[in-house]
């Protein structure tokens, strides 16, 4: 049996030149309609991002893998990405786009200037930017060296550097004093911090227990419409 996925998902898009509350980081830049955007997919992985953005924005896409075979749904992403088949890969308009980060910051400031980004000339999006970087920049990649040195050899005191834990502890503190890594309003930048903060955890790196700001953050995370919508169609297996 074929098992590809290809779904085509356009039931809520709405105009998003009528989105309202933030204005967006470009201001003064218009949004063009929507291009078409093929979204490549591997189940549990960053691409997640990507589909969970659309899903806030009521924008269509086309989401791309296997179901329930994540070899298939890399070969699918070596056909059209064979430099660097990474998820997310995702075609917008014909181009071929790498690094979740950017991916985003592409389809909002092009396609929706004033949703999901405060306003250019608060303090707000200087913090939203920054955890947008941080998400990959910093936590993201100490998780992961960490990880990989600690499976061979098991840390026994604290590193003097900015370990993995420091990093989480970072957010933690930012999320004591604000609702979301927007600041006061979700954000992009929440969509960026889930996956490395869910690594933490997932993977023992660090101690879910030591960041209870970061726990009801994502309890809330996981009450959002768009974030179920996520998981419904890109992780449809759980
Ligand atoms: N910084 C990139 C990381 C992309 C990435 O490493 N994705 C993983 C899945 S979560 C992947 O494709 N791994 C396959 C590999 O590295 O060969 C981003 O944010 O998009």
């Amino acid at each position: 049996m074929n098992r590809t996925v290809r779904l085509i998902i356009a039931s809520t898009f709405f105009a998003l030149a009528a989105g309202p509350i933030h204005a967006a980081g470009p201001e003064a830049i218009e949004a063009v309609p929507m291009p078409d955007v093929a979204i490549y997919h591997l189940e549990g992985r960053r691409s997640e991002r990507i589909v969970w953005l659309m899903e806030e924005l009521g924008a269509p896409y086309e989401l791309i893998f296997e179901r329930g075979d994540l070899a298939g749904s890399m070969a699918k992403i070596r056909a059209v990405n064979p430099d660097v088949p990474m998820a997310p890969t995702v075609i917008i308009d014909g181009q071929v786009l790498v690094e979740s980060g950017a991916i985003i910051e592409v389809i909002l400031n092009r396609y929706a200037p004033d949703r999901l980004q405060p306003a250019l000339h608060t303090t707000d999006y200087a913090n939203h930017l920054m955890w947008m970087h941080f998400a990959e920049g910093s936590l993201a990649a100490r998780l992961f060296s960490d990880y990989r040195a600690w499976l061979r050899e098991p840390p026994t005191e604290r590193s003097r550097l900015v370990d993995s834990e420091a990093t989480v502890q970072y957010a933690e503190n930012f999320l004591a004093k604000n609702a979301w890594f927007g600041g006061t309003n979700f954000t992009s930048a929440d969509i960026m911090m889930v996956f490395p903060l869910n690594v933490a955890t997932a993977l023992n790196i660090v101690d879910v227990a030591q960041f209870p700001h970061v726990a009801a953050w994502k309890k809330k995370i996981e009450g959002r419409g768009a974030y179920q919508r996520m998981l419904a169609v890109a992780r449809p297996d759980g």
